[in-house]
C-alpha cells in the first residue's frame, strides 16, 4: 500500500509559536531556515530575512505529515499561498499577549482565505497564560461577524498534547482518513 504524505501549514505572526509547535511534535530535529532576500529591486536594497520551519510526523496508519512553518512577517505574505498550495490545511496561531490579537487574526483570515473557504483551517490561541483579556468567545464573535465559522482552541504549543489537539482538529475537519495516536 502506498504511504500517503500530506502537508500541514503552521501560520501566525512572529512569536505566535510556530517554531515551538513544530518542535513539540516533529519526529526529526526541525529544520529552521534563515533565507536572505537579495531582491534589491523590490526591497530597496534592504536585506530581508525570512524564517521557515520544517518537521515531520508519522501517524499510526503510517501516513506522513510534512509540517511547514510559514514566514510570519506580513510583508512576506506572498509566500503563504505558495507554501499552502496542495496542503491538507492550515493551523493559524494567534499570540493572545499582543495588544490587539483580533487585528492579527484578520491578517491571517485574509492571507489564508482560500484554505478557510474550503474549511481547511483551525485557530490556536497561544500565550493566553500571559494575557487572557480576549477570550475564545470573543474570537468566535469576531469570526461570526465576518460570516466565518472556524474551530478555535486555546493552546500552549510548548505542550505536545496541545499541538496534537490542533492537528487532530484540522484532520477531522478535513474529513481525512487519518487518525492520530493508537
Ligand atoms: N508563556 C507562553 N509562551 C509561549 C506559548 N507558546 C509559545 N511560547 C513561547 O513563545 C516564544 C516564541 O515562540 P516561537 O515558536 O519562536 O514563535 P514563532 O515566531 O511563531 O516561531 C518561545 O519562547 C515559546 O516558548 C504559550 O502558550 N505561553
Ligand atoms: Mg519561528
Amino acid at each position: 500500500m502506498t504511504q500517503l504524505t500530506e502537508k500541514i501549514i503552521f501560520a501566525g505572526s512572529m512569536g505566535s509559536g510556530k517554531t515551538t509547535a513544530i518542535k513539540s511534535i516533529s519526529e526529526i530535529e526541525p529544520v529552521s531556515t534563515e533565507v536572505t532576500n537579495n531582491d534589491t529591486e523590490q526591497n530597496d536594497k534592504e536585506l530581508t530575512t525570512m524564517a521557515m520551519d520544517f518537521g515531520t510526523l508519522t501517524l499510526s496508519d503510517k501516513s506522513k505529515l510534512l509540517l511547514y512553518g510559514t514566514p510570519g512577517q506580513q510583508r512576506l505574505s506572498f509566500m503563504w499561498s505558495v507554501i499552502s498550495d496542495g496542503s491538507l490545511g492550515v493551523i493559524i496561531l494567534i499570540d493572545n499577549s499582543v495588544s490587539d490579537p483580533l487585528a492579527s487574526l484578520d491578517i491571517y483570515l485574509e492571507g489564508f482565505a482560500n484554505l478557510i473557504n474550503q474549511s481547511k483551517a483551525i485557530i490556536g490561541i497561544t500565550k493566553s497564560d500571559l494575557n487572557d483579556e480576549v477570550d475564545v468567545l470573543s474570537y468566535h464573535q469576531h469570526l461570526k461577524s465576518k460570516g466565518l465559522s472556524i474551530p478555535v482552541f486555546t493552546v500552549d504549543v510548548r505542550e505536545k498534547e496541545d499541538v496534537l489537539v490542533l492537528l487532530d482538529g484540522l484532520i477531522s475537519l478535513c474529513e481525512s482518513q487519518y487518525t492520530l495516536g493508537e
